[in-house]
């Protein structure tokens, strides 16, 4: 009797199914080539990261992200579907094949890693947890916090991070956890909470919401680390490759002043790391399955990460945020890419 006829026919069809799902979750790649289109998951609204217009056109450091995998994979920046998810269903969503990839101001932990299949591609974001409280409390430090009423968003790592800080440093806290955002920053506001946490990043957009925003104040204290990651399912290692890539590019783009208004120049270039980068020597971009100009394509698209960085959080956005760790490490900084060679 053969192999297949021997296993009763529920057995069969269930290692036929298994065996159908890991050779397509293989394929996230060819999945998007197909389809045209690159599904992105990403937040339901926050200034800065994510956020979509009136008119449904999305901006963000992140969502800038997803379109540089776009130019990278199928070789248009405008192709990508944007799929809002809330903090607590976005893994689940990554999980179970709703999007290629999740770019959603998401903290790379081990636990995320292991309870979801998924793995994180590398921070793109180092970010840590702060504190906006009102300028009236006169309050300069997370350590002068006893008693505080805290509001934070549930189904984040705020939440754990709140309640390690205060009992390890003795200090009570009450939590008022809220679905959203919109909703911690509301509570914030009509004084059912005296303290709003969340990533720092997150409390420079999250300001400028409030009616009068310099009378807030961000404390300079962090009490975490919250290294921000694009992330993919962990089943898939080229597609996880690529991602990983396109963030090392961007940043040794802008280390080796490849932008994108240097970029045509570039490509007359006779520095070997800059022929490396924008594929006039070698062929890193057929090996990890794209074209030789990958990076050219995504620095034409949306810059190297200083650009995305500036226009969308820095220097030349409304939430000034200051490069702080996120500096290349050759200007102090921990953003550094291996050699792209
Ligand atoms: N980085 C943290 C926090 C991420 C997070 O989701 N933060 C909330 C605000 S505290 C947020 O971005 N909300 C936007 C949304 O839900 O659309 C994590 O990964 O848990």
């Amino acid at each position: 009797m053969g192999f297949a006829r021997s296993m009763s026919g529920a057995l069969a069809s269930a290692m036929l199914c298994a065996l159908s799902v890991s050779a397509a979750s293989a394929q996230t790649l060819k999945a998007v080539k197909d389809r045209g289109e690159l599904i992105c998951g990403v937040s339901q609204g926050l200034a800065g990261f994510s956020i979509a217009d009136d008119k449904g056109v999305w901006s963000g450091f992140d969502v800038d992200f997803c379109r540089a995998v776009a130019a990278a994979a199928i070789g248009d920046a405008a192709k990508v579907r944007f799929v809002p998810l809330s903090a607590a269903e976005r893994f689940a969503a990554l999980r179970d094949g709703k999007v290629d990839l999740l770019a959603r101001n998401s903290t790379w932990t081990l636990s995320r890693e292991i309870e979801f299949g998924i793995a994180f591609t590398g921070a793109t974001f180092y970010d840590g947890q702060g504190f906006l409280v009102p300028r009236a409390s006169s309050k300069t430090s997370a350590y002068e916090l006893d008693g505080a009423k805290v509001c934070v968003q549930a189904g984040t790592t705020t939440k754990d991070n709140i309640v390690e800080f205060f009992a390890a440093n003795s200090m009570k806290q009450e939590l008022v956890e809220l679905g959203s955002p919109a909703e911690a920053l509301k509570a914030y506001e009509e004084g059912r909470c005296n303290v709003l946490s969340s990533d720092a990043s997150q409390l420079h957009a999250e300001r400028l919401r409030l009616a009068k925003p310099g009378e807030h104040v961000i404390l300079a204290d962090v009490i975490s680390k919250e290294p921000l990651s694009p992330a993919v399912r962990d089943n898939d290692a080229q597609w996880g490759r690529i991602v990983t890539w396109v963030n090392f590019a961007m940043l040794q783009a802008e280390e080796l002043g490849v932008s994108s208004k240097t970029i045509d120049a570039a490509l007359q270039s006779k520095k070997p790391d800059v022929r490396w980068l924008v594929g006039t020597d070698g062929a890193l971009g057929e090996g990890l399955g794209l074209t030789k100009d990958w990076a050219v394509r995504i620095v034409r698209a949306v810059g190297n990460y200083g650009e995305v960085y500036d226009r969308n959080v820095g220097d030349d956005s409304r939430l000034q945020i200051p490069r702080g760790l996120n500096q290349l490490w050759s200007s102090g900084g921990l953003q550094y890419a291996p050699p792209v060679k």
